[in-house]
């Protein structure tokens, strides 16, 4: 089939008019209710608030006597650039450690394997890039104070009255300009008195320099100095409107100013630039502007990303009550659809200010980071974290956010392919269970996280799924094929014939990061075809087979794919009817551990579907029930993944439970997600997970065409609202209006020339925008199918 590669220019424009509420599309009315905001300062770092230009971060803590913003850069990363622990031959125990573990001597295998491949473990990670300090004095009992952040503008702001005066605060990370800004203003004249420094907790040197600046300058090191990584600057320049400015040996000081400007720039060698100069450059553009300009600028690049989605799920208006209380309020028992709607749009604003192109992906915390010695090195876990984060990307209209890790992916390429050789013996690429800003892609540390080489299938999926969104041929031909393909490749040569079945499995490897009981009493976490591997292999050649049809790929490596696709083991049913997370059934030590890997093929993957593998998807969901039933959800990313999973399952008020948990047990007052401590991926999975129950697109038709499923999962408790701007796989936009639990109205922008499948909770008639024509196949009640032409259409109940 050609399609018409004609993508319908200002989608987001176009989305708005079918189901726009009563204050109107655009209108700033209706953004008012994404805010974050408290009546006291932060006490401590979970209860801050971020902002981020995606490279470039701080934590706002709004204190009146002593301010403190924690600042951040996002390749402020300890250690050296080329390391490699691979265990150079270890494939030629390779052959010894498979016969052991299909004899079922487990433990004997994982000690040869822990022996002879794994490298030793790493402690290095990303630090925080220091503190800005400003100390105001005492100045008197401060009233009507309130923080917050508005998602909206991308600022936080402190605002409270002292001595009379109204105390304005506000603080953005600019993306247009790259420095963070911060405004301190009072509504009398002269009020602005305070002293600034920077520090940082190790390794650095700070000093006041001509001109109202302060400079601190380090080197991230870890290790005792071992593991030495990047040079980092901070610059600040204080811009004062009336006062003065006095300068001290590592301090400045500002006297009886009207207001007062504060640019701070960061930045680090990583990029192979000087960060001094980085600094100079960027301090100075941002200089020439005024704070209006800066801030303007900054207002209107953020909302070009945010404003793309609207999601209003009903429920009382509770804007008035601060965000802690309403946290609590939920804790105890209430309900608060309106938070929720928040805790969406959270997620996508934290990946505007985590993830913008040309920067590092967003890492287990985002970019927001107040360590030198993080948890998990606050890296890049690529057995769930790393990709969890990026779950929201395309669904939530922020297609072009998902490019720095699609770049790191690419970039993982180089040392994955010598890992591949020099460990395995195989041709291809891999990248195990973590990695960091250095891209080193060795198996380090234990066998039970480690001995799993199928992290690069499951990086390559998200180079497939930009695709499905964004239909960029020229994408998938150059940089999207060469990593899917070398992740293939690792499988043909890895996979090996299980000798009592022929068919092909991967081992001796980990399932994320569980252990069983074997059959003589002991504990081991390697099997050969444990399910997540299995089906990543899956997922990824059925992929590598798809883009073989849209690139016109028929060759050597096609013939092999699929042949190794048509000899894959799994997925099985257990004796209790129960999918199989390892190719025995064997006994979970842990049966309501985190990771429910053996799901993969349910979410992210689409191996297993409700319509198209009904057995195999009431066998998913009784391991999940277990799962839960044990305990399971227990971190932030887990309850996160469950939400993702019910939703495919189309099970909305199970989603919508775990929705409220997520609320209930894994929320910092900030909303940050807990692990805990912090981590991001918990807030990007809720995001995904929300998209997830009111619009899927995972599943197809017998000839490909693509299924876009409207309101597969919503719940009682969103009887009413709407959500605009998503995107659905096959590149099409999408807007949903529902009442009283039903579908109302819908809008779809669809590719021109493209066939689809629409699904809907009822059945639609499909109205073709200014007169046009569309020819619908029903092929159940609610399953229309129609080829797009060039315009929108509307969907109403019939
Ligand atoms: C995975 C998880 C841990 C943690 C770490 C960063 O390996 O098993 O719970 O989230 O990543």
């Amino acid at each position: 089939m050609k399609i018409d590669r004609r993508v319908p220019k200002g989608i987001i424009m176009l989305m708005t008019c079918a189901v726009s509420g009563a204050a109107g599309a655009g209108q700033d009315a209706e953004w008012g209710m994404y805010r974050l905001w408290y009546r006291q300062p932060a006490a401590k770092w979970v209860e801050a608030l971020p902002v981020g230009n995606g490279r470039l971060g701080a934590m706002v803590f709004g204190g009146t006597q002593a301010e403190r913003i924690q600042l951040n850069e996002d390749s402020v990363w300890a250690g050296e650039k080329d390391l490699n622990r691979d265990r150079v031959g270890a494939h030629q125990h390779l052959a010894e450690a498979r016969r052991l573990i299909f004899e079922g001597q487990y433990v004997a295998g994982q000690a040869l394997m822990q022996r002879e491949f794994m490298g030793p473990r790493l402690v290095r990670g990303h630090q925080t890039l220091g503190d800005l300090h400003l100390d105001f004095g005492k100045g008197g009992e401060a009233s009507e104070y309130r923080r917050e952040l508005d998602l909206d503008t991308g600022i936080a702001a402190t605002q409270y009255k002292q001595g009379g005066a109204t105390v304005t605060r506000e603080v953005f990370a600019s993306h247009p300009y790259q420095v963070l800004v911060v405004r301190i203003a009072a509504d009398k004249p002269g009020r602005v008195s305070f002293t600034l420094k920077l520090d940082r907790p190790a390794n650095f040197q700070a000093k006041a320099e001509s001109g109202g600046r302060l400079v601190m300058t380090g080197q991230a090191q870890q290790g005792g100095g071992h593991h030495k990584g990047a040079r980092f600057e901070a610059e600040l320049r204080v811009l004062a409107e009336g006062g003065e400015v006095a300068q001290d040996k590592n301090a400045l000081t500002v006297r009886a100013a009207d207001a007062v400007t504060v640019l701070l720039a960061g930045a680090t060698d990583y990029w192979g630039k000087d960060p001094s100069k980085v600094c100079a450059k960027h301090l100075a553009a941002a200089a020439k502007k005024t704070y209006a300009d800066l801030r303007a600028a900054h207002v209107e690049d953020h909302r070009s990303l945010f404003r793309r989605v609207h999601l209003d799920l009903g429920g009382a208006d509770r804007s008035k009550q601060p965000t802690d209380d309403r946290l609590d309020a939920v804790r105890k028992g209430g309900t608060d659809a309106q938070l929720v709607s928040i805790l969406f749009q959270y997620g996508r604003y934290l990946l505007i200010g985590s993830s913008r192109p040309g920067d590092l992906p967003a890492n287990l915390q985002g970019i927001w980071n107040e360590h030198i010695k993080a948890p998990w090195n606050c890296d890049y876990h690529t057995n769930i974290n790393v990709q969890m984060n990026y779950w929201p990307a395309e669904v939530c209209n922020l297609s072009e956010l998902h490019e720095p890790f699609l770049t790191f992916v690419d970039g993982l390429r180089p040392n994955g392919r010598k890992t591949a050789r020099d460990v395995y013996g195989c041709r291809g690429w891999v990248v195990h269970h973590t990695t960091d800003a250095w891209q080193w892609t060795s198996p380090i540390g234990r066998c039970q996280y480690a001995m799993w080489p199928a992290g690069a299938g499951w990086c390559a999926r998200h180079l497939w799924e930009h695709y499905l969104y964004t239909g960029d041929e020229q994408f998938l031909a150059r940089k999207a094929w060469p990593v899917m393909k070398g992740a293939a490749e690792f499988f043909f040569d890895w996979l090996v014939p299980d000798p009592k079945t022929g068919k092909l499995v991967s081992g001796p490897t980990t399932s994320p990061e569980n252990r069983f009981r074997t059959p003589d009493g002991k504990r081991a976490n390697l099997t050969m075809g444990p399910a997540m591997d299995q089906q990543i292999a899956w997922d990824l050649l059925t992929a590598c087979l798809e883009a073989a049809k849209i690139l016109g790929k028929d060759d050597k490596f096609t013939t092999e794919a699929a042949a190794t696709l048509a000899k894959l083991d799994g997925p099985k049913i257990g004796s209790d009817g129960r999918l199989l997370e390892w190719a025995e059934e064997l006994p979970e030590a842990e049966p309501g551990h985190r990771h429910m890997s053996h799901l993969y093929a349910v979410h992210p993957g689409r191996q297993i579907t409700l319509r198209g593998t009904p057995k195999l998807a009431a066998a998913a969901r009784k391991s999940l029930e277990y799962r839960l039933a044990h305990g399971g959800g227990h971190t932030g990313w887990s309850r996160a993944w469950i939400i993702n999973f019910w939703a495919r399952f189309e099970q909305a008020d199970k989603a919508h439970e775990n929705v409220v948990m997520l609320l209930r047990k894994s929320m910092y007052p900030n909303m940050f997600d807990a692990h805990p401590p912090f981590q991001i991926d918990g807030n990007f999975g809720a995001a995904a997970g929300i998209a997830e129950m009111l619009l899927q697109s995972h599943a197809s038709g017998p000839n490909g065409e693509r299924e876009v499923h409207l309101l597969p999962a919503l719940p009682k408790a969103w009887a009413t609202g709407h959500v605009r701007g998503l995107r659905a796989r096959g590149v099409c936009g999408v807007d949903i209006a529902w009442k009283d639990g039903t579908l109302s109205e819908a809008r779809l922008l669809p590719m021109v020339g493209k066939t689809y499948r629409l699904r809907t909770p009822c059945p639609v008639d499909v109205i073709p925008g200014h007169r046009g024509r569309v020819e619908l196949r029903r092929i159940e009640p609610t399953l229309v199918e129609f080829r797009a032409g060039d315009r929108s259409y509307t969907l109403r109940p019939q």
